[in-house]
């Protein structure tokens, strides 16, 4: 590991010391005369290389080659040596990692590493030649060797890595439940985990200043500010004092989902003091100039992220706009960067060819979008949120149940309604038994006060007044009720709505969403059966044939695994199973939905919901096909 590597390549060919020089002054005060600019790009050099992904993330050879081959070839100032950063320590401590032909390897944690103490008990220090960790080493080494430039190894930052080991779900509900046991989880993960394998790495590249760290999962408006600052941050620290300072954090998302930016900012600069980094869609939500404002006040550089959409959808003149904006706004003082966020495998290589050509064009003074800057203005405030159709009505609750009811009954179906609402388990409880002591009929309790608590959670949702968490309580807490009630409505042979399938699609470990999904349908009263991440056609259509379910529910939050679902389309027409497949996840449209023959798309779980009534109304289509 890490020694001298006699490699079948040839190196000799690169030369990025222009680029590495421009980068270096571009943190500097007045010392650079042009702002370098820097991208995320390691699915897109494996494609553009035509290597297959089971090799490039684990051959470190061939993974260097591509980055720098790949960079001399579209004309980036650097390569990007940046690997799969978020699979790394959790491979090495005993998550179970998926490869893939042409995809990024991921991290399923459909089962859990973590889901007790005595889990927890049982986990040792990291071994330092566990999983890739050789390839990360040997990686940084190789590269060292062929570009004379030191590495830096990316990092899973704490709070994103406890998200692996114990699902982001657990993670939310054991922070308010439980938080001395999140505190056990997050200081092993700190300090056997990260920071022996950081300094190990730090002690063979004594040069290195600074390590950066990815921790996506951290972001608004997935996890609060406060559960930011403690569980996140606060890890981030204790991070920084167990390595000598050099580690950083500078992916947070979420800047657009407060009021107040700044003190999202200020935390941020906690995790990263080196410069401020804000990124699409957050970034052209909340402006350009407003960042740059605020870091200049503090004598920090600013680093732009361009979105990735953008990059990967065009139009090219929106893609040169974009980033003339963003150089234009970032060039008064100096100390800037840009950053090209994330060149996929699908991304087309003529719209990275576009940004890099719309960069040069910039350099060269050719400059035909001048003055004009949109970032920031009103328009711009609801960049990629997706447009909402309008809301199906909800099914309401059945008030002629609750018009008999006295008003001590509807006193205590309020009380719950309220519990719910505010996430708080054990007064649904409370409430829901004394409701049952009190012979208030169960689907009054059921209809008049969890689901439509769920509901009131989800308009809230939808509305942007409530983040992820607080959504994920209510259901917990619906659910909890739910519970009490079953054994009772199964007595009184009261029957769920229906049964929803869901699954996240082959390639693709996103799960946040689908599970948030899935909650809500609970919540409304389906029985869901979750098939997980990763999941095929053929998987599918065998749980299909089992279960027989009245809708489909498939989630995707990468483009590269869009495909995937019109995959799953076809192959059940063509197996002529004709269940009702709804589709949804962050990259999706409703156009795209009607050309893969979906039965329907939903932009949120509130939608999902409602598609789910829709369809489940109509009898289940696939009954009345069958
Ligand atoms: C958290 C996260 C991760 C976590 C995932 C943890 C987990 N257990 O899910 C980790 C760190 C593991 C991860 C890994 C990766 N990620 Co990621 N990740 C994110 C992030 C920050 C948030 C996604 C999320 O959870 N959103 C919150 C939920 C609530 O929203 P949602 O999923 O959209 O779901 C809602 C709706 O879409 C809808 N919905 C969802 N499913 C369904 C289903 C149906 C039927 C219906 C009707 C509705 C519906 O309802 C949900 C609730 O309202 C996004 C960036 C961002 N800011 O959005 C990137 C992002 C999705 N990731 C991205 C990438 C590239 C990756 C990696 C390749 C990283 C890498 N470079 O190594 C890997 C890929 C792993 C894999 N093969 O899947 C890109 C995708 C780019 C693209 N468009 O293709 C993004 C956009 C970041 C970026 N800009 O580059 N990621």
């Amino acid at each position: 590991m890490t020694g001298f590597f006699m490699t079948k390549y040839d190196f000799s060919e690169f030369d990025f010391s222009a680029g590495y020089k421009l980068l270096e002054d571009g943190f500097e005060a007045n010392r650079a005369d042009q702002i370098p600019f820097v991208q995320q790009c390691h699915e897109f050099n494996m494609h553009h290389m035509g290597y297959n992904a089971r090799t490039f993330y684990a051959d470190p050879e061939q993974f260097v080659y591509g980055a720098l081959k790949t960079a001399k070839d579209f004309g980036f100032d650097t390569p990007d040596l940046c690997w799969d950063a978020y699979n790394v320590e959790a491979e090495a401590i005993g998550c179970k990692l998926v490869t893939f032909d042409d995809l990024t390897p991921a991290i399923d944690n459909t089962t859990p590493l973590v889901t007790s103490e005595k889990d927890l008990a049982r986990l040792k220090p990291v071994d330092l030649n566990a999983g890739r960790i050789p390839f990360a080493m040997d990686v940084s080494s190789l590269f060292r060797q062929v570009t004379g430039v030191e590495p830096s190894l990316v990092y899973c930052a704490p709070f994103s890595l406890a998200s692996h080991v114990m699902t982001f779900e657990e993670l939310v509900l054991q922070m308010r439940d439980n938080p001395a046991y999140v505190h056990k989880v997050m200081t092993y993960l700190t300090d056997e985990v990260l920071a022996p394998y950081i300094n190990e790495f730090c002690r063979r590249f004594p040069k290195v200043t600074v390590v950066p760290g990815s921790d996506a999962v951290a972001s608004l408006p997935f996890i609060s500010m406060e559960m930011l600052e403690e569980f996140a941050l606060g890890y981030i620290e204790r991070l920084r004092s167990l390595t000598d300072n050099k580690t950083i954090v500078d992916n947070w998302w979420g800047d657009s989902y407060v009021e107040d930016v700044e003190p999202f900012w200020e935390l941020k600069l906690r995790a990263n003091p080196n410069y401020l980094k804000v990124q699409d869609p957050d970034l052209y939500r909340v402006g350009a100039q407003k960042a740059k404002d605020f870091a200049t006040a503090r004598d920090l550089p600013v680093m732009f992220g361009v979105s990735n959409n953008l990059l990967m959808q065009g139009p090219e003149e929106e893609i040169e706009k974009r980033i003339h904006e963003y150089l234009e706004i970032s060039e008064p003082g100096g100390r800037n960067l840009l950053y090209l966020c994330n060149f996929s495998a699908q991304t087309p290589p003529e719209f990275v060819r576009a940004s890099v050509a719309a960069i040069q064009k910039y350099r060269q003074g050719e400059r035909p979008w001048s003055g004009q800057h949109s970032s920031g203005s009103p328009e711009a405030k609801n960049y990629e949120k997706i447009a909402k159709k309008e809301a199906a009505v909800p099914v309401a609750a059945d008030s002629s149940k609750i018009s008999t009811l006295s008003e001590d009954q509807e006193n205590l179906l309020d009380e719950i309604f309220d519990s719910v609402v505010d996430g708080l388990d054990e007064e649904t409880l409370d409430g829901v038994n004394r409701a049952l002591s009190q012979n208030i009929p169960l689907n009054t309790v059921l209809d008049g006060a969890l689901i439509a608590a769920m509901e009131e959670v989800g308009e809230m949702f939808s509305q942007g007044s409530i983040f992820v968490p607080e959504m994920l309580l209510s259901a917990r807490a619906m659910k909890g009720g739910l519970e009490i009630l079953r054994p009772h409505l199964t007595k009184t042979n009261a029957k769920p709505k229906g049964l929803v399938m869901l699954a996240t699609v082959q390639g693709d470990v996103h799960d946040i969403g689908k599970n948030l999904v899935g909650m809500m349908l609970e919540g409304a009263g389906y029985t869901v059966c979750d098939l997980g991440v990763n999941i095929t056609a053929d998987e599918m259509l065998e749980k299909a044939r089992e279960l027989k379910p009245d809708v489909i529910g498939l989630s995707a939050l990468l483009t590269t695994t869009m495909p995937q679902m019109s995959k799953i389309i076809k192959a059940f027409k063509q197996a002529q199973e004709p269940f009702p497949i709804i589709v949804g996840g962050a990259p999706l449209t409703q156009e795209f939905a009607d050309q893969i023959g979906a039965d329907g798309y939903g932009a949120d779980a509130p939608e999902a919901v409602n598609l789910v009534h829709q369809l489940a109304a109509k009898g289940g289509n696939w009954k009345q096909r069958a």
